[in-house]
């Protein structure tokens, strides 16, 4: 039998719905991956709700794990994978992290850091993120705010977006995707862009209609964690890769709209949680509907 890949998760965990490693787990071990699981924050909700609460995880305290999982001959995972990190001090540590596993260990980084023009963690991580994280990674997936902010350059069309996964590479990642592109001649009307583009290779755009019913949380983990999973899957089919992680997106969302709606919770509206246990199948086999094209 294969020997499944090894996962090493450092993502938020939230006792109540999908977001972080809640979002990441379960479908990559649905896909056959083995994950290791470290949270960087136990929250009750994400942070989209009324009220925060719970534990954040201190740079000191990740240390002593990776200290742990070290000593005992743990660190032996094929793919690191992080997301939302909300603490210079925790960045730093999993650069630690990142030299304690093999050198072949693939990095895959989600670079956290906001949405839509809108910062959520401190702004002295994008330089850290910038300047010492980009060296050590695989795989990247900003969104098209993250891709800015890590570039200092606006992205208005196609053709700055793939100036942008250019300087990225410079930086270091061999695969960048772009998990949103939201200029009129990638959308072109009410739909989601994407753009994959591998070192010194065309870009691939892929164009999906916009499910409404959002702004969902917990998509952009959802969509690095299926970027992971399909690119190990077909690695010289990475268009297709990529397509399939968005069919995923694309079959929870549906799940998810066909369920359950946004709820008013002390005054505020909540979109609904991901729908990830009802959509297993939409998981396991993601049906392709929409084909990545040349840019
Ligand atoms: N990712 C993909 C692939 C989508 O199709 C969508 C919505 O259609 C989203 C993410 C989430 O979009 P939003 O949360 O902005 O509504
Ligand atoms: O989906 C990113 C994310 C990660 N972790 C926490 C969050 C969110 C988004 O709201 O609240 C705790």
């Amino acid at each position: 039998p294969r020997v499944a890949p090894r996962v090493l998760s450092v993502q938020s965990h939230v006792v109540h719905g999908y977001v972080g490693n809640r979002a990441a787990v379960f479908p990559l071990q649905l896909l056959g991956f083995e994950v290791d699981v470290i949270n960087s924050v136990q929250f009750s909700c994400h942070t989209g709700y009324p009220k925060l609460a719970g534990q954040r995880v201190s740079g000191d305290e990740l240390r002593e794990v990776v200290e742990g999982l070290s000593y005992n001959e743990a660190l032996d995972h094929s793919f690191l994978l992080t997301g939302y990190i909300g603490a210079v001090s925790f960045l730093k540590e999993v650069l630690y992290l990142r030299q304690k596993l093999p050198e072949t260990c693939c990095y895959v980084c989600d670079p956290v850091l906001g949405d839509n023009g809108h910062l959520y963690v401190p702004e002295e991580l994008v330089a850290v993120y910038r300047t010492d994280v980009l060296q050590h990674v695989a795989i990247l997936t900003p969104n098209q705010f993250e891709a800015e902010l890590l570039t200092e350059k606006k992205t208005t069309n196609i053709q700055e977006a793939v100036q942008a996964c250019n300087l990225l590479h410079s930086k270091g990642p061999k695969v960048v995707v772009l998990t949103t592109l939201d200029v009129p001649d990638a959308t072109k009307g009410d739909n989601v862009a994407m753009l994959l583009s591998c070192a010194g290779q065309r870009k691939w755009l892929l164009r999906v209609p916009h499910i409404g019913g959002g702004p969902f949380t917990g998509t952009g983990d959802l969509t690095a964690a299926m970027i992971l999973a399909w690119t190990h899957m077909m690695p010289d089919e990475l268009p297709l890769a990529l397509e399939k992680a968005a069919a995923v997106l694309q079959g929870v969302l549906r799940n998810t709209v066909a369920s359950s709606s946004a709820r008013i919770i002390a005054g505020k509206r909540v979109s609904p949680e991901l729908r990830l246990v009802e959509s297993k199948a939409a998981i396991e086999s993601p049906r392709v509907l929409h084909r990545c094209e040349l840019v």
